[in-house]
C-alpha cells in the first residue's frame, strides 16, 4: 500500500463532513495501540505484516520496552470507501475521508491524558478485553464518554483469547460475549439512571417553586380583589397561573439509543493481534445471497435468540424451537466459521494446521491465499492472511467509525450546547461565539475558538522545516526505511526484555534505546550529537471549534482559570501570534498554512503562554473557556530532585519547568527548604517524568530522593491515656500566657466526631466557596473604594472556577443544616457539641481543612463564619474599640491573630509537622491587661503594644493548641491507595503474600463472572506502595496487574509514642516497645526527612558492645 500524500489529507480537512475525530479508550492493556497499528497500516506507514505487533504509536523507547502507552498521540489517516447511492441501481461512488485518531494511555497514572484527549474528539472507540471484561478503567472511560457527550462504539477485542486460551466452544463464547455486553450496558445504564434521578429532583423542585409562587400570587390577588381590582389585571394574572400548569408532566427520556447492541452496528468484535474484526452488518451482507434473506432482516436477527430452520432456511424465534437444540444464528453463521479457521490453521494438528480444511474454507468463502504462503507451512501466516482477506480489521473499524460516529458539524451541534453551558461563566459567553461553535462556522470572519489539550515537546530536528525536504511527504523508500528501523528497534527491545542480548552484546537494552533515539530522517548523525544540540519545541495539541486559524494570526490565550464574567482580571490574557500549524502524524509533523474548524491539529507559538491546557480565542470579552475540564486524579507522589552534578542546577530547573508545561498532570514546586519537588500521579508516571527530564528537558543526570508521602495527624480519646497534664482542668485545656504576661488565652482541644471530620473533608470545596462569598460580601459592606473592588474581583474569580451548577456545593443554610446533622450523629457527646455550629470562627488549615476553631468566649471575640450577612451584628471592630483607652484591650483586636495561629498550628502538627485532621479548638477566654507590662513606660498605648503582642499571641496560641493536642493519644493517618488486582487462582497466593507484607488489607474478593479471574479489592498504604506493581508483576510472572488509585486517609490505630507499662506489656513488647511500632517508624522517617529532632538511641547497650569488640 503506497504512503498517502499529506496533500490529500490537507485537502480533506476542508470538507468537515468527511472528517472524523475519534479517540481510542480502554483499560490498560486491552489492545488500543495494537488496534491502531492495523489502521495505520492501511495508509502504508507500516507494513501490514507488522500491524498489531510493532505498536507504532508507542514511539517512546520506554513505552516499547514496557509495553505500556504513556502519552496520548495522534495520527491523521486517509480512508476511501465505496458508498452505495440512495437509489439501489446506481453504481456506488468512491468517497474519501480523513480520520484523526488519538490513541490514549490506559494506565491509571496517565488518566489525565485521557480526559484532555477526549475533549478534542467527537467520538470514541471503547475497547474491552473479551476475557477480562469490564475493568475499573473501562468504567472510567465510559463515564468520560458520557460526561463529554462523545458518541461511543464498543470494540470487544482479543476475541481470539476465548479460542486459544480459554478453549471455549462457539456456543460458550456466545454466552460469554452476551454477558460481557450486558456488563457494559449496565455501566451505561447506571450513568443514565444517575442523570435521570437528578433531573427528576430538579424538576420536582421547579414544580414546587412554581406551586408556591402561584399560591403567593393567588393570595395577593385575593387581597387586592378584596380592596379594589381592575378587570384587566385580573385576566392577566389568571393567565399566568394557568401557564404554570403546562409542563406539569415529567418527560420520560428514552434511553434506547444509549446502549450497545450488535444489531445496531455499534459493537465490533475483533482480534488486534490476529488482524481481524467484524460487525454483524458485515456478516449480513456476506450471507444475504447465500441464504436468500434480505440484508436488513439479517442484520436484526444475526445477534440474539434467533435460529435458522435447517430445512426451510427460515428464521425462528426461541418460542418456535419446540425443543430442538439449534444453535443461535450468531454461533452457526459467525462464530463457527471463525473457530474453524483457527482449528484449520494454528489450532488443529498440534499447531501445524490442516491444509485440506484450509482449502475447504477458502473455497467456501471464495478467498484466495497466495501460494507461497500456503507452501510456507507457517500456520500463523496462513491464518492472518486468511483473515486479512476475509475480515480485515481496518475495514470493520473504519467503516463503522464513518457510518456510526458523527462528523464535526453534527457532533458540535449536539454536544457543544451542554459543554458551553458547563464552562465557567457560561452566561457571559458572546452569543456570536456560541452560535459559531454550535453551527461550526468556518469562514475567516467567524470567531476563532480552539481548545489546546496539552503541550508536547518535539525535538527541533523533527520539526518539518528541519527535515531534508521541507514539508515533503515520506517517499515510499523512506517510509520503508523507517519501518525497517522501527522493526529492528522493536526486535531488539523485545530481545532485551526476554533477557537475550542480540548478537551476544550484553548492552542490548542500551543499544536498543539508543537506536530508537535516532530520528528517522537524519540518517548518519549519531545519537550523541543530537543529544547536545537538539533543543525541544513545544507544540500544542488542539482542536478548532470555529473559524479558520492561519499561521501569523494573533489570538488571545485564555488560561484555565479564565471566566468571561471578568475578562480583564490581572494578569490580563495575552495575545500570541501563531508561528506554525501542523498535521499530527504520530511522531512526525506536517506543516500546514491554515486549518478550518472541526480539525485536530498541532500549533506552535504558545510556549510560555499555555501551561498544560488552555483556550485560544479571537476575542477577550465574551470569550469562552473550554479548559476548565476536571482532570481526574490529583498528583500524589512527591519526590525531591537534585542534579548529580551541582553545577547542573539551572539546567534541571529549566527542565522541570518544561516538564510541567508538557505534562498534563506533573507539577513542579519549590519547598521552603529549597528543595525542588515534582508531583506525579504514581510511580510509573514518576519514572516517565524522570526519564524525560534526564534525556530531553534537562539533559543532565538527575537524582530522585525518596518519595515524600503525605500523612495526617490526629488525636483520639483512648481508654489508657495518662491523666490530663493539668489535673484541675478538663482534658485538652491549656492556659497560655504570653511572654510579656499581658495576654492570657484559655483554650481547649477536643477531637471532632468522625462524622463531622468526614463531612468537612468532603465539602472542602463548598467551604472555600462560602469563604470567598463571605469575603466578597464583607468587602462590599465596608465599601472602601477601589482596593476593595479589586479583591472582590479576585475572590469572585476564585468562586467562578467552580462551575455554578455543581450539585456538590451547598449554600450556607444547607451547609449549616448538614453540619448540625453530622454533629448530632456523635452519640453520647451531645452536650459538648450542642449549638456549636453557630460559633464556628474558622476552618483550618488553609481555611478549608477539617479542623474547627470554635469561639465560646463571652465577648464573642471572633467573627462567626457560618452566619449570613444579615445575622451578623454590625461590625464590632468599628463599634467598640476606642484605641485610646490605654489599660484594657478589646479582645477583637486579636481575633485575626488567633485565627492565624490556628491555621498555622493545624497545618503543621506536633508529631511530624504534617497537617492535623479532625480537631476542634474551643477558644474559652482571653484576658488582657497592659498594667503588669515590663515595658519601660507604664503608659503604653495599644497602638504601641499591638505589634509586639501580635507575635506573642500567635506564638502562645500556636503552642497551646499543640500542648492541648498532646494531652490526648496521638494517631497518624496514612494515605491509602485502593488497589484492584485481577489474578488467576494460580497466582492468588502470591498476590496475598505480597499485599500482606506491605500491610495491605483485603476488602473484597470475587470471581469475575464468566472468566477464570479473581478480582481483588484492597487498601494499601501509599508509604508501602513503592515497587509494589513491579513486585506483583514479577512474582506472578506478569499474570496480575494492579491498579492503584488514591482513596484518602485512614487511621493507623496505634500511638507512636506508646511505651509498655504493665508487666505483661513489658514482657510482650520488651522494655522500649519499639519493635512493633510501625507508626513510630513513619513519624521518625518524616521527622528525619524534615530535619527535625528524632529521638533515637544509636547505642542500645554500651556494655555489650564493649564485650563484643574484645
Ligand atoms: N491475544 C490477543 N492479544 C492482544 C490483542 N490485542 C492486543 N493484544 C496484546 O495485549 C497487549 C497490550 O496491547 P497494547 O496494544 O499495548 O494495549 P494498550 O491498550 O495500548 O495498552 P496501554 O496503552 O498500555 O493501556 C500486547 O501484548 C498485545 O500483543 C488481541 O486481539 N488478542
Ligand atoms: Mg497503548
Amino acid at each position: 500500500m503506497p504512503v498517502v500524500d499529506p496533500e490529500k489529507l490537507i485537502a480533506l480537512q476542508r470538507n468537515a463532513d468527511e472528517v472524523r475525530n475519534i479517540c481510542i479508550l480502554a483499560h490498560v492493556d486491552h489492545g488500543k495501540t495494537s488496534l491502531t497499528d492495523a489502521l495505520i497500516a492501511t495508509n502504508g506507514i507500516i507494513s501490514p505484516k507488522l500491524a498489531g505487533k510493532i505498536r507504532y504509536l508507542d514511539s517512546r523507547p520506554d513505552e516499547q520496552l514496557r509495553g505500556i502507552t504513556m502519552e496520548s498521540s495522534a495520527i491523521s489517516l486517509y480512508f476511501s470507501m465505496l458508498r452505495r447511492r440512495p437509489t439501489p441501481d446506481a453504481p456506488p461512488v468512491q468517497k474519501e475521508y480523513l480520520i484523526n485518531l488519538i490513541d490514549s494511555p490506559g494506565h491509571i497514572d496517565f488518566s489525565s491524558e485521557v480526559s484532555t484527549a477526549s475533549r478534542l474528539c467527537d467520538g470514541a472507540l471503547v475497547l474491552v478485553d473479551a476475557v477480562e471484561g469490564v475493568c475499573s478503567q473501562t468504567v472510567t472511560v465510559l463515564r468520560q464518554t458520557w460526561t463529554e457527550h462523545l458518541k461511543p462504539l464498543l470494540v470487544i477485542n482479543k476475541v481470539d483469547r476465548l479460542i486459544t486460551e480459554l478453549k471455549m466452544s462457539p456456543g460458550e463464547a456466545y454466552t460469554h460475549l452476551s454477558k460481557l455486553l450486558e456488563q457494559v450496558n449496565a455501566v451505561i445504564g447506571s450513568f443514565f439512571q444517575g442523570e435521570r434521578m437528578e433531573e427528576d429532583l430538579q424538576w420536582r423542585e421547579r414544580v414546587e417553586e412554581r406551586v408556591a409562587a402561584a399560591a403567593v400570587k393567588e393570595q395577593e390577588r385575593a387581597e387586592r380583589k378584596a380592596a379594589k381590582v381592575t378587570g384587566g389585571s385580573l385576566t392577566e394574572e389568571s393567565e399566568s397561573v394557568a401557564a404554570t400548569g403546562t409542563d406539569s408532566m415529567f418527560e420520560e427520556k428514552d434511553d434506547e439509543d444509549l446502549y450497545f447492541a450488535p444489531e445496531k452496528n455499534n459493537v465490533i468484535f475483533s482480534s488486534a493481534v490476529d488482524g481481524w474484526a467484524f460487525t454483524v452488518k458485515q456478516f449480513a451482507s456476506l450471507y444475504e445471497k447465500k441464504l436468500g434473506i434480505k440484508r436488513a432482516v439479517l442484520e436484526k436477527v444475526l445477534w440474539g435468540d434467533f435460529y435458522l430452520e435447517p430445512k426451510t432456511k427460515r428464521v425462528l424465534g426461541s418460542k418456535h424451537l419446540k425443543g430442538r437444540a439449534l444453535k443461535p444464528m450468531f454461533v452457526q453463521l459467525v462464530l463457527d466459521t471463525i473457530w474453524a479457521v483457527y482449528e484449520a490453521t494454528t489450532g488443529g494438528n498440534k499447531g501445524k494446521g490442516d491444509p485440506a480444511m484450509v482449502e475447504k474454507i477458502t473455497k467456501s468463502l471464495s478467498l484466495t491465499i497466495p501460494p507461497h504462503i500456503l507452501r510456507s507451512r507457517d500456520a500463523r501466516a496462513i491464518m492472518t492472511t486468511l483473515f486479512a482477506a476475509w475480515l480485515p480489521l481496518s475495514t470493520a473499524i473504519l467503516v463503522s467509525t464513518i457510518e456510526h460516529l458523527p462528523a464535526p458539524p453534527a457532533a458540535q451541534a449536539s454536544r457543544l450546547p451542554a459543554l458551553i453551558d458547563a464552562s465557567p461563566g457560561a452566561k457571559h459567553v458572546d452569543p456570536v461565539i456560541r452560535d459559531a461553535m454550535i453551527n461550526l462556522k468556518t469562514t475567516k470572519d467567524d470567531p476563532v475558538v480552539a481548545y489546546v489539550s496539552k503541550m508536547v515537546a518535539v525535538p527541533e530536528s523533527e520539526m518539518p522545516h528541519n527535515k531534508r525536504k521541507a514539508g515533503d511527504a515520506l517517499s515510499g523508500e523512506e517510509a520503508r526505511d523507517l519501518a525497517r528501523k522501527k522493526r529492528a528497534e522493536f526486535e531488539k527491545a523485545q530481545a532485551a526484555v526476554n533477557g537475550e542480548a542480540p548478537n551476544g552484546n550484553p548492552d542490548g537494552i542500551t543499544e536498543a534505546l539508543g537506536e530508537s533515539n535516532l530520528n528517522g530522517m537524519n540518517g548518519s548523525t549519531t545519537a550523541d550529537e543530537d543529544y547536545e544540540e537538539d533543543p525541544e519545541q513545544l507544540i500544542g495539541f488542539a482542536r478548532l471549534y470555529s473559524g479558520t486559524l492561519s499561521v501569523g494570526d494573533s489570538v488571545y490565550v485564555l488560561p484555565p482559570k479564565f471566566s468571561p464574567a471578568h475578562p480583564h482580571v490581572t494578569p490580563e490574557p495575552q495575545r500570541v501570534t501563531i508561528t506554525g500549524l501542523y498535521l499530527l502524524m504520530g511522531r512526525g509533523l506536517e506543516a500546514l498554512t491554515s486549518v478550518p474548524a472541526g480539525v485536530v491539529f498541532g500549533v506552535a507559538g504558545l510556549e510560555g503562554h499555555v501551561l498544560k491546557s488552555g483556550t485560544l480565542c479571537s476575542q477577550l470579552d465574551g470569550g469562552i473557556n473550554l479548559a476548565g475540564v476536571n482532570m481526574g486524579g490529583e498528583p500524589i507522589v512527591r519526590v525531591a530532585l537534585e542534579p548529580t552534578n551541582p553545577g547542573d542546577l539551572d539546567k534541571m530547573i529549566k527542565g522541570m519547568k518544561l516538564l510541567e508545561q508538557s505534562d498534563p498532570c506533573a507539577q513542579y514546586e519549590v519547598l521552603e527548604s529549597g528543595e525542588h519537588v515534582i508531583l506525579t500521579a504514581g510511580e510509573l508516571h514518576l519514572e516517565r517524568c524522570l526519564k524525560d527530564l534526564r534525556e530531553r528537558y534537562a539533559r543532565c543526570d538527575v537524582q530522585a530522593g525518596k518519595p515524600i508521602v503525605p500523612y495526617r495527624e490526629t488525636i483520639v480519646s483512648a481508654a489508657d491515656m495518662p491523666p490530663p497534664k493539668n489535673k484541675d482542668l478538663p482534658r485538652g485545656t491549656v492556659i497560655g500566657v504570653t511572654s510579656s504576661k499581658q495576654v492570657t488565652v484559655r483554650l481547649r482541644v477536643i477531637p471532632l466526631p468522625p462524622s463531622v471530620t468526614d463531612f468537612l473533608e468532603k465539602n472542602a470545596r463548598a467551604i472555600r466557596r462560602l469563604y470567598s462569598e463571605k469575603k466578597a460580601a464583607e468587602e462590599s459592606k465596608r465599601g472602601s473604594a477601589s482596593n476593595a473592588e479589586e479583591s472582590t474581583d479576585a475572590d469572585q474569580n476564585e468562586a467562578d472556577e467552580l462551575p455554578a451548577n455543581d450539585p456538590g456545593l451547598l449554600s450556607i443554610l444547607d451547609f449549616r443544616e448538614k453540619l448540625r446533622a453530622a454533629f448530632a450523629e456523635a452519640k453520647g457527646e451531645e452536650s459538648v457539641w450542642a449549638h456549636i455550629v453557630e460559633k464556628i470562627a474558622a476552618f483550618g488549615p488553609r481555611r478549608t481543612g477539617p479542623n474547627l476553631l470554635i469561639d465560646v468566649t463571652e465577648e464573642e471575640t471572633c467573627q462567626k463564619f457560618l452566619q449570613e450577612a444579615h445575622e451578623t451584628p454590625d461590625s464590632k471592630i468599628q463599634q467598640d474599640s476606642d484605641p485610646k483607652t490605654p489599660t484594657t484591650l478589646p479582645p477583637h483586636l486579636l481575633s485575626d491573630k488567633i485565627t492565624h495561629a490556628f491555621q498555622l498550628s493545624t497545618l503543621q502538627g506536633p508529631l511530624c509537622h504534617e497537617p492535623i485532621r479532625g480537631i476542634a479548638v474551643f477558644l474559652e477566654s482571653i484576658t488582657m491587661t497592659l498594667s503588669p507590662s515590663p515595658s519601660p513606660s507604664p503608659t503604653t498605648t495599644i497602638q504601641e503594644a499591638l505589634p509586639r503582642l501580635t507575635g506573642e499571641v500567635i506564638k502562645t496560641v500556636h503552642t497551646s493548641i499543640h500542648t492541648g493536642f498532646t494531652d490526648y493519644s496521638p494517631r497518624l493517618l496514612l494515605a491509602m491507595y485502593s488497589v484492584e488486582i485481577q489474578a488467576t487462582p494460580a497466582v492468588l497466593g502470591r498476590v496475598y503474600a505480597t499485599l500482606s507484607r506491605r500491610r495491605g488489607r483485603i476488602l473484597t474478593e470475587s470471581l469475575k463472572e464468566g472468566t477464570p479471574f479473581y478480582s481483588i479489592l484492597s487498601l494499601l498504604p501509599v508509604a508501602e506502595s513503592f515497587g509494589f506493581s513491579d513486585e506483583i508483576r514479577k512474582r506472578t510472572s506478569g499474570a496480575a496487574q494492579p491498579q492503584l488509585v488514591f482513596s484518602g486517609f485512614e487511621l493507623l490505630d496505634e500511638d507512636p509514642f506508646w511505651v509498655p507499662k504493665t508487666e505483661e506489656e513489658l514482657e510482650d513488647f520488651g522494655e522500649k516497645g519499639d519493635r512493633e511500632r510501625v507508626s513510630r517508624r513513619y513519624v521518625d522517617g518524616v521527622r528525619a526527612r524534615k530535619g527535625m529532632l528524632v529521638q533515637r538511641k544509636v547505642v542500645g547497650d554500651a556494655e555489650k558492645q564493649k564485650t563484643l569488640k574484645r
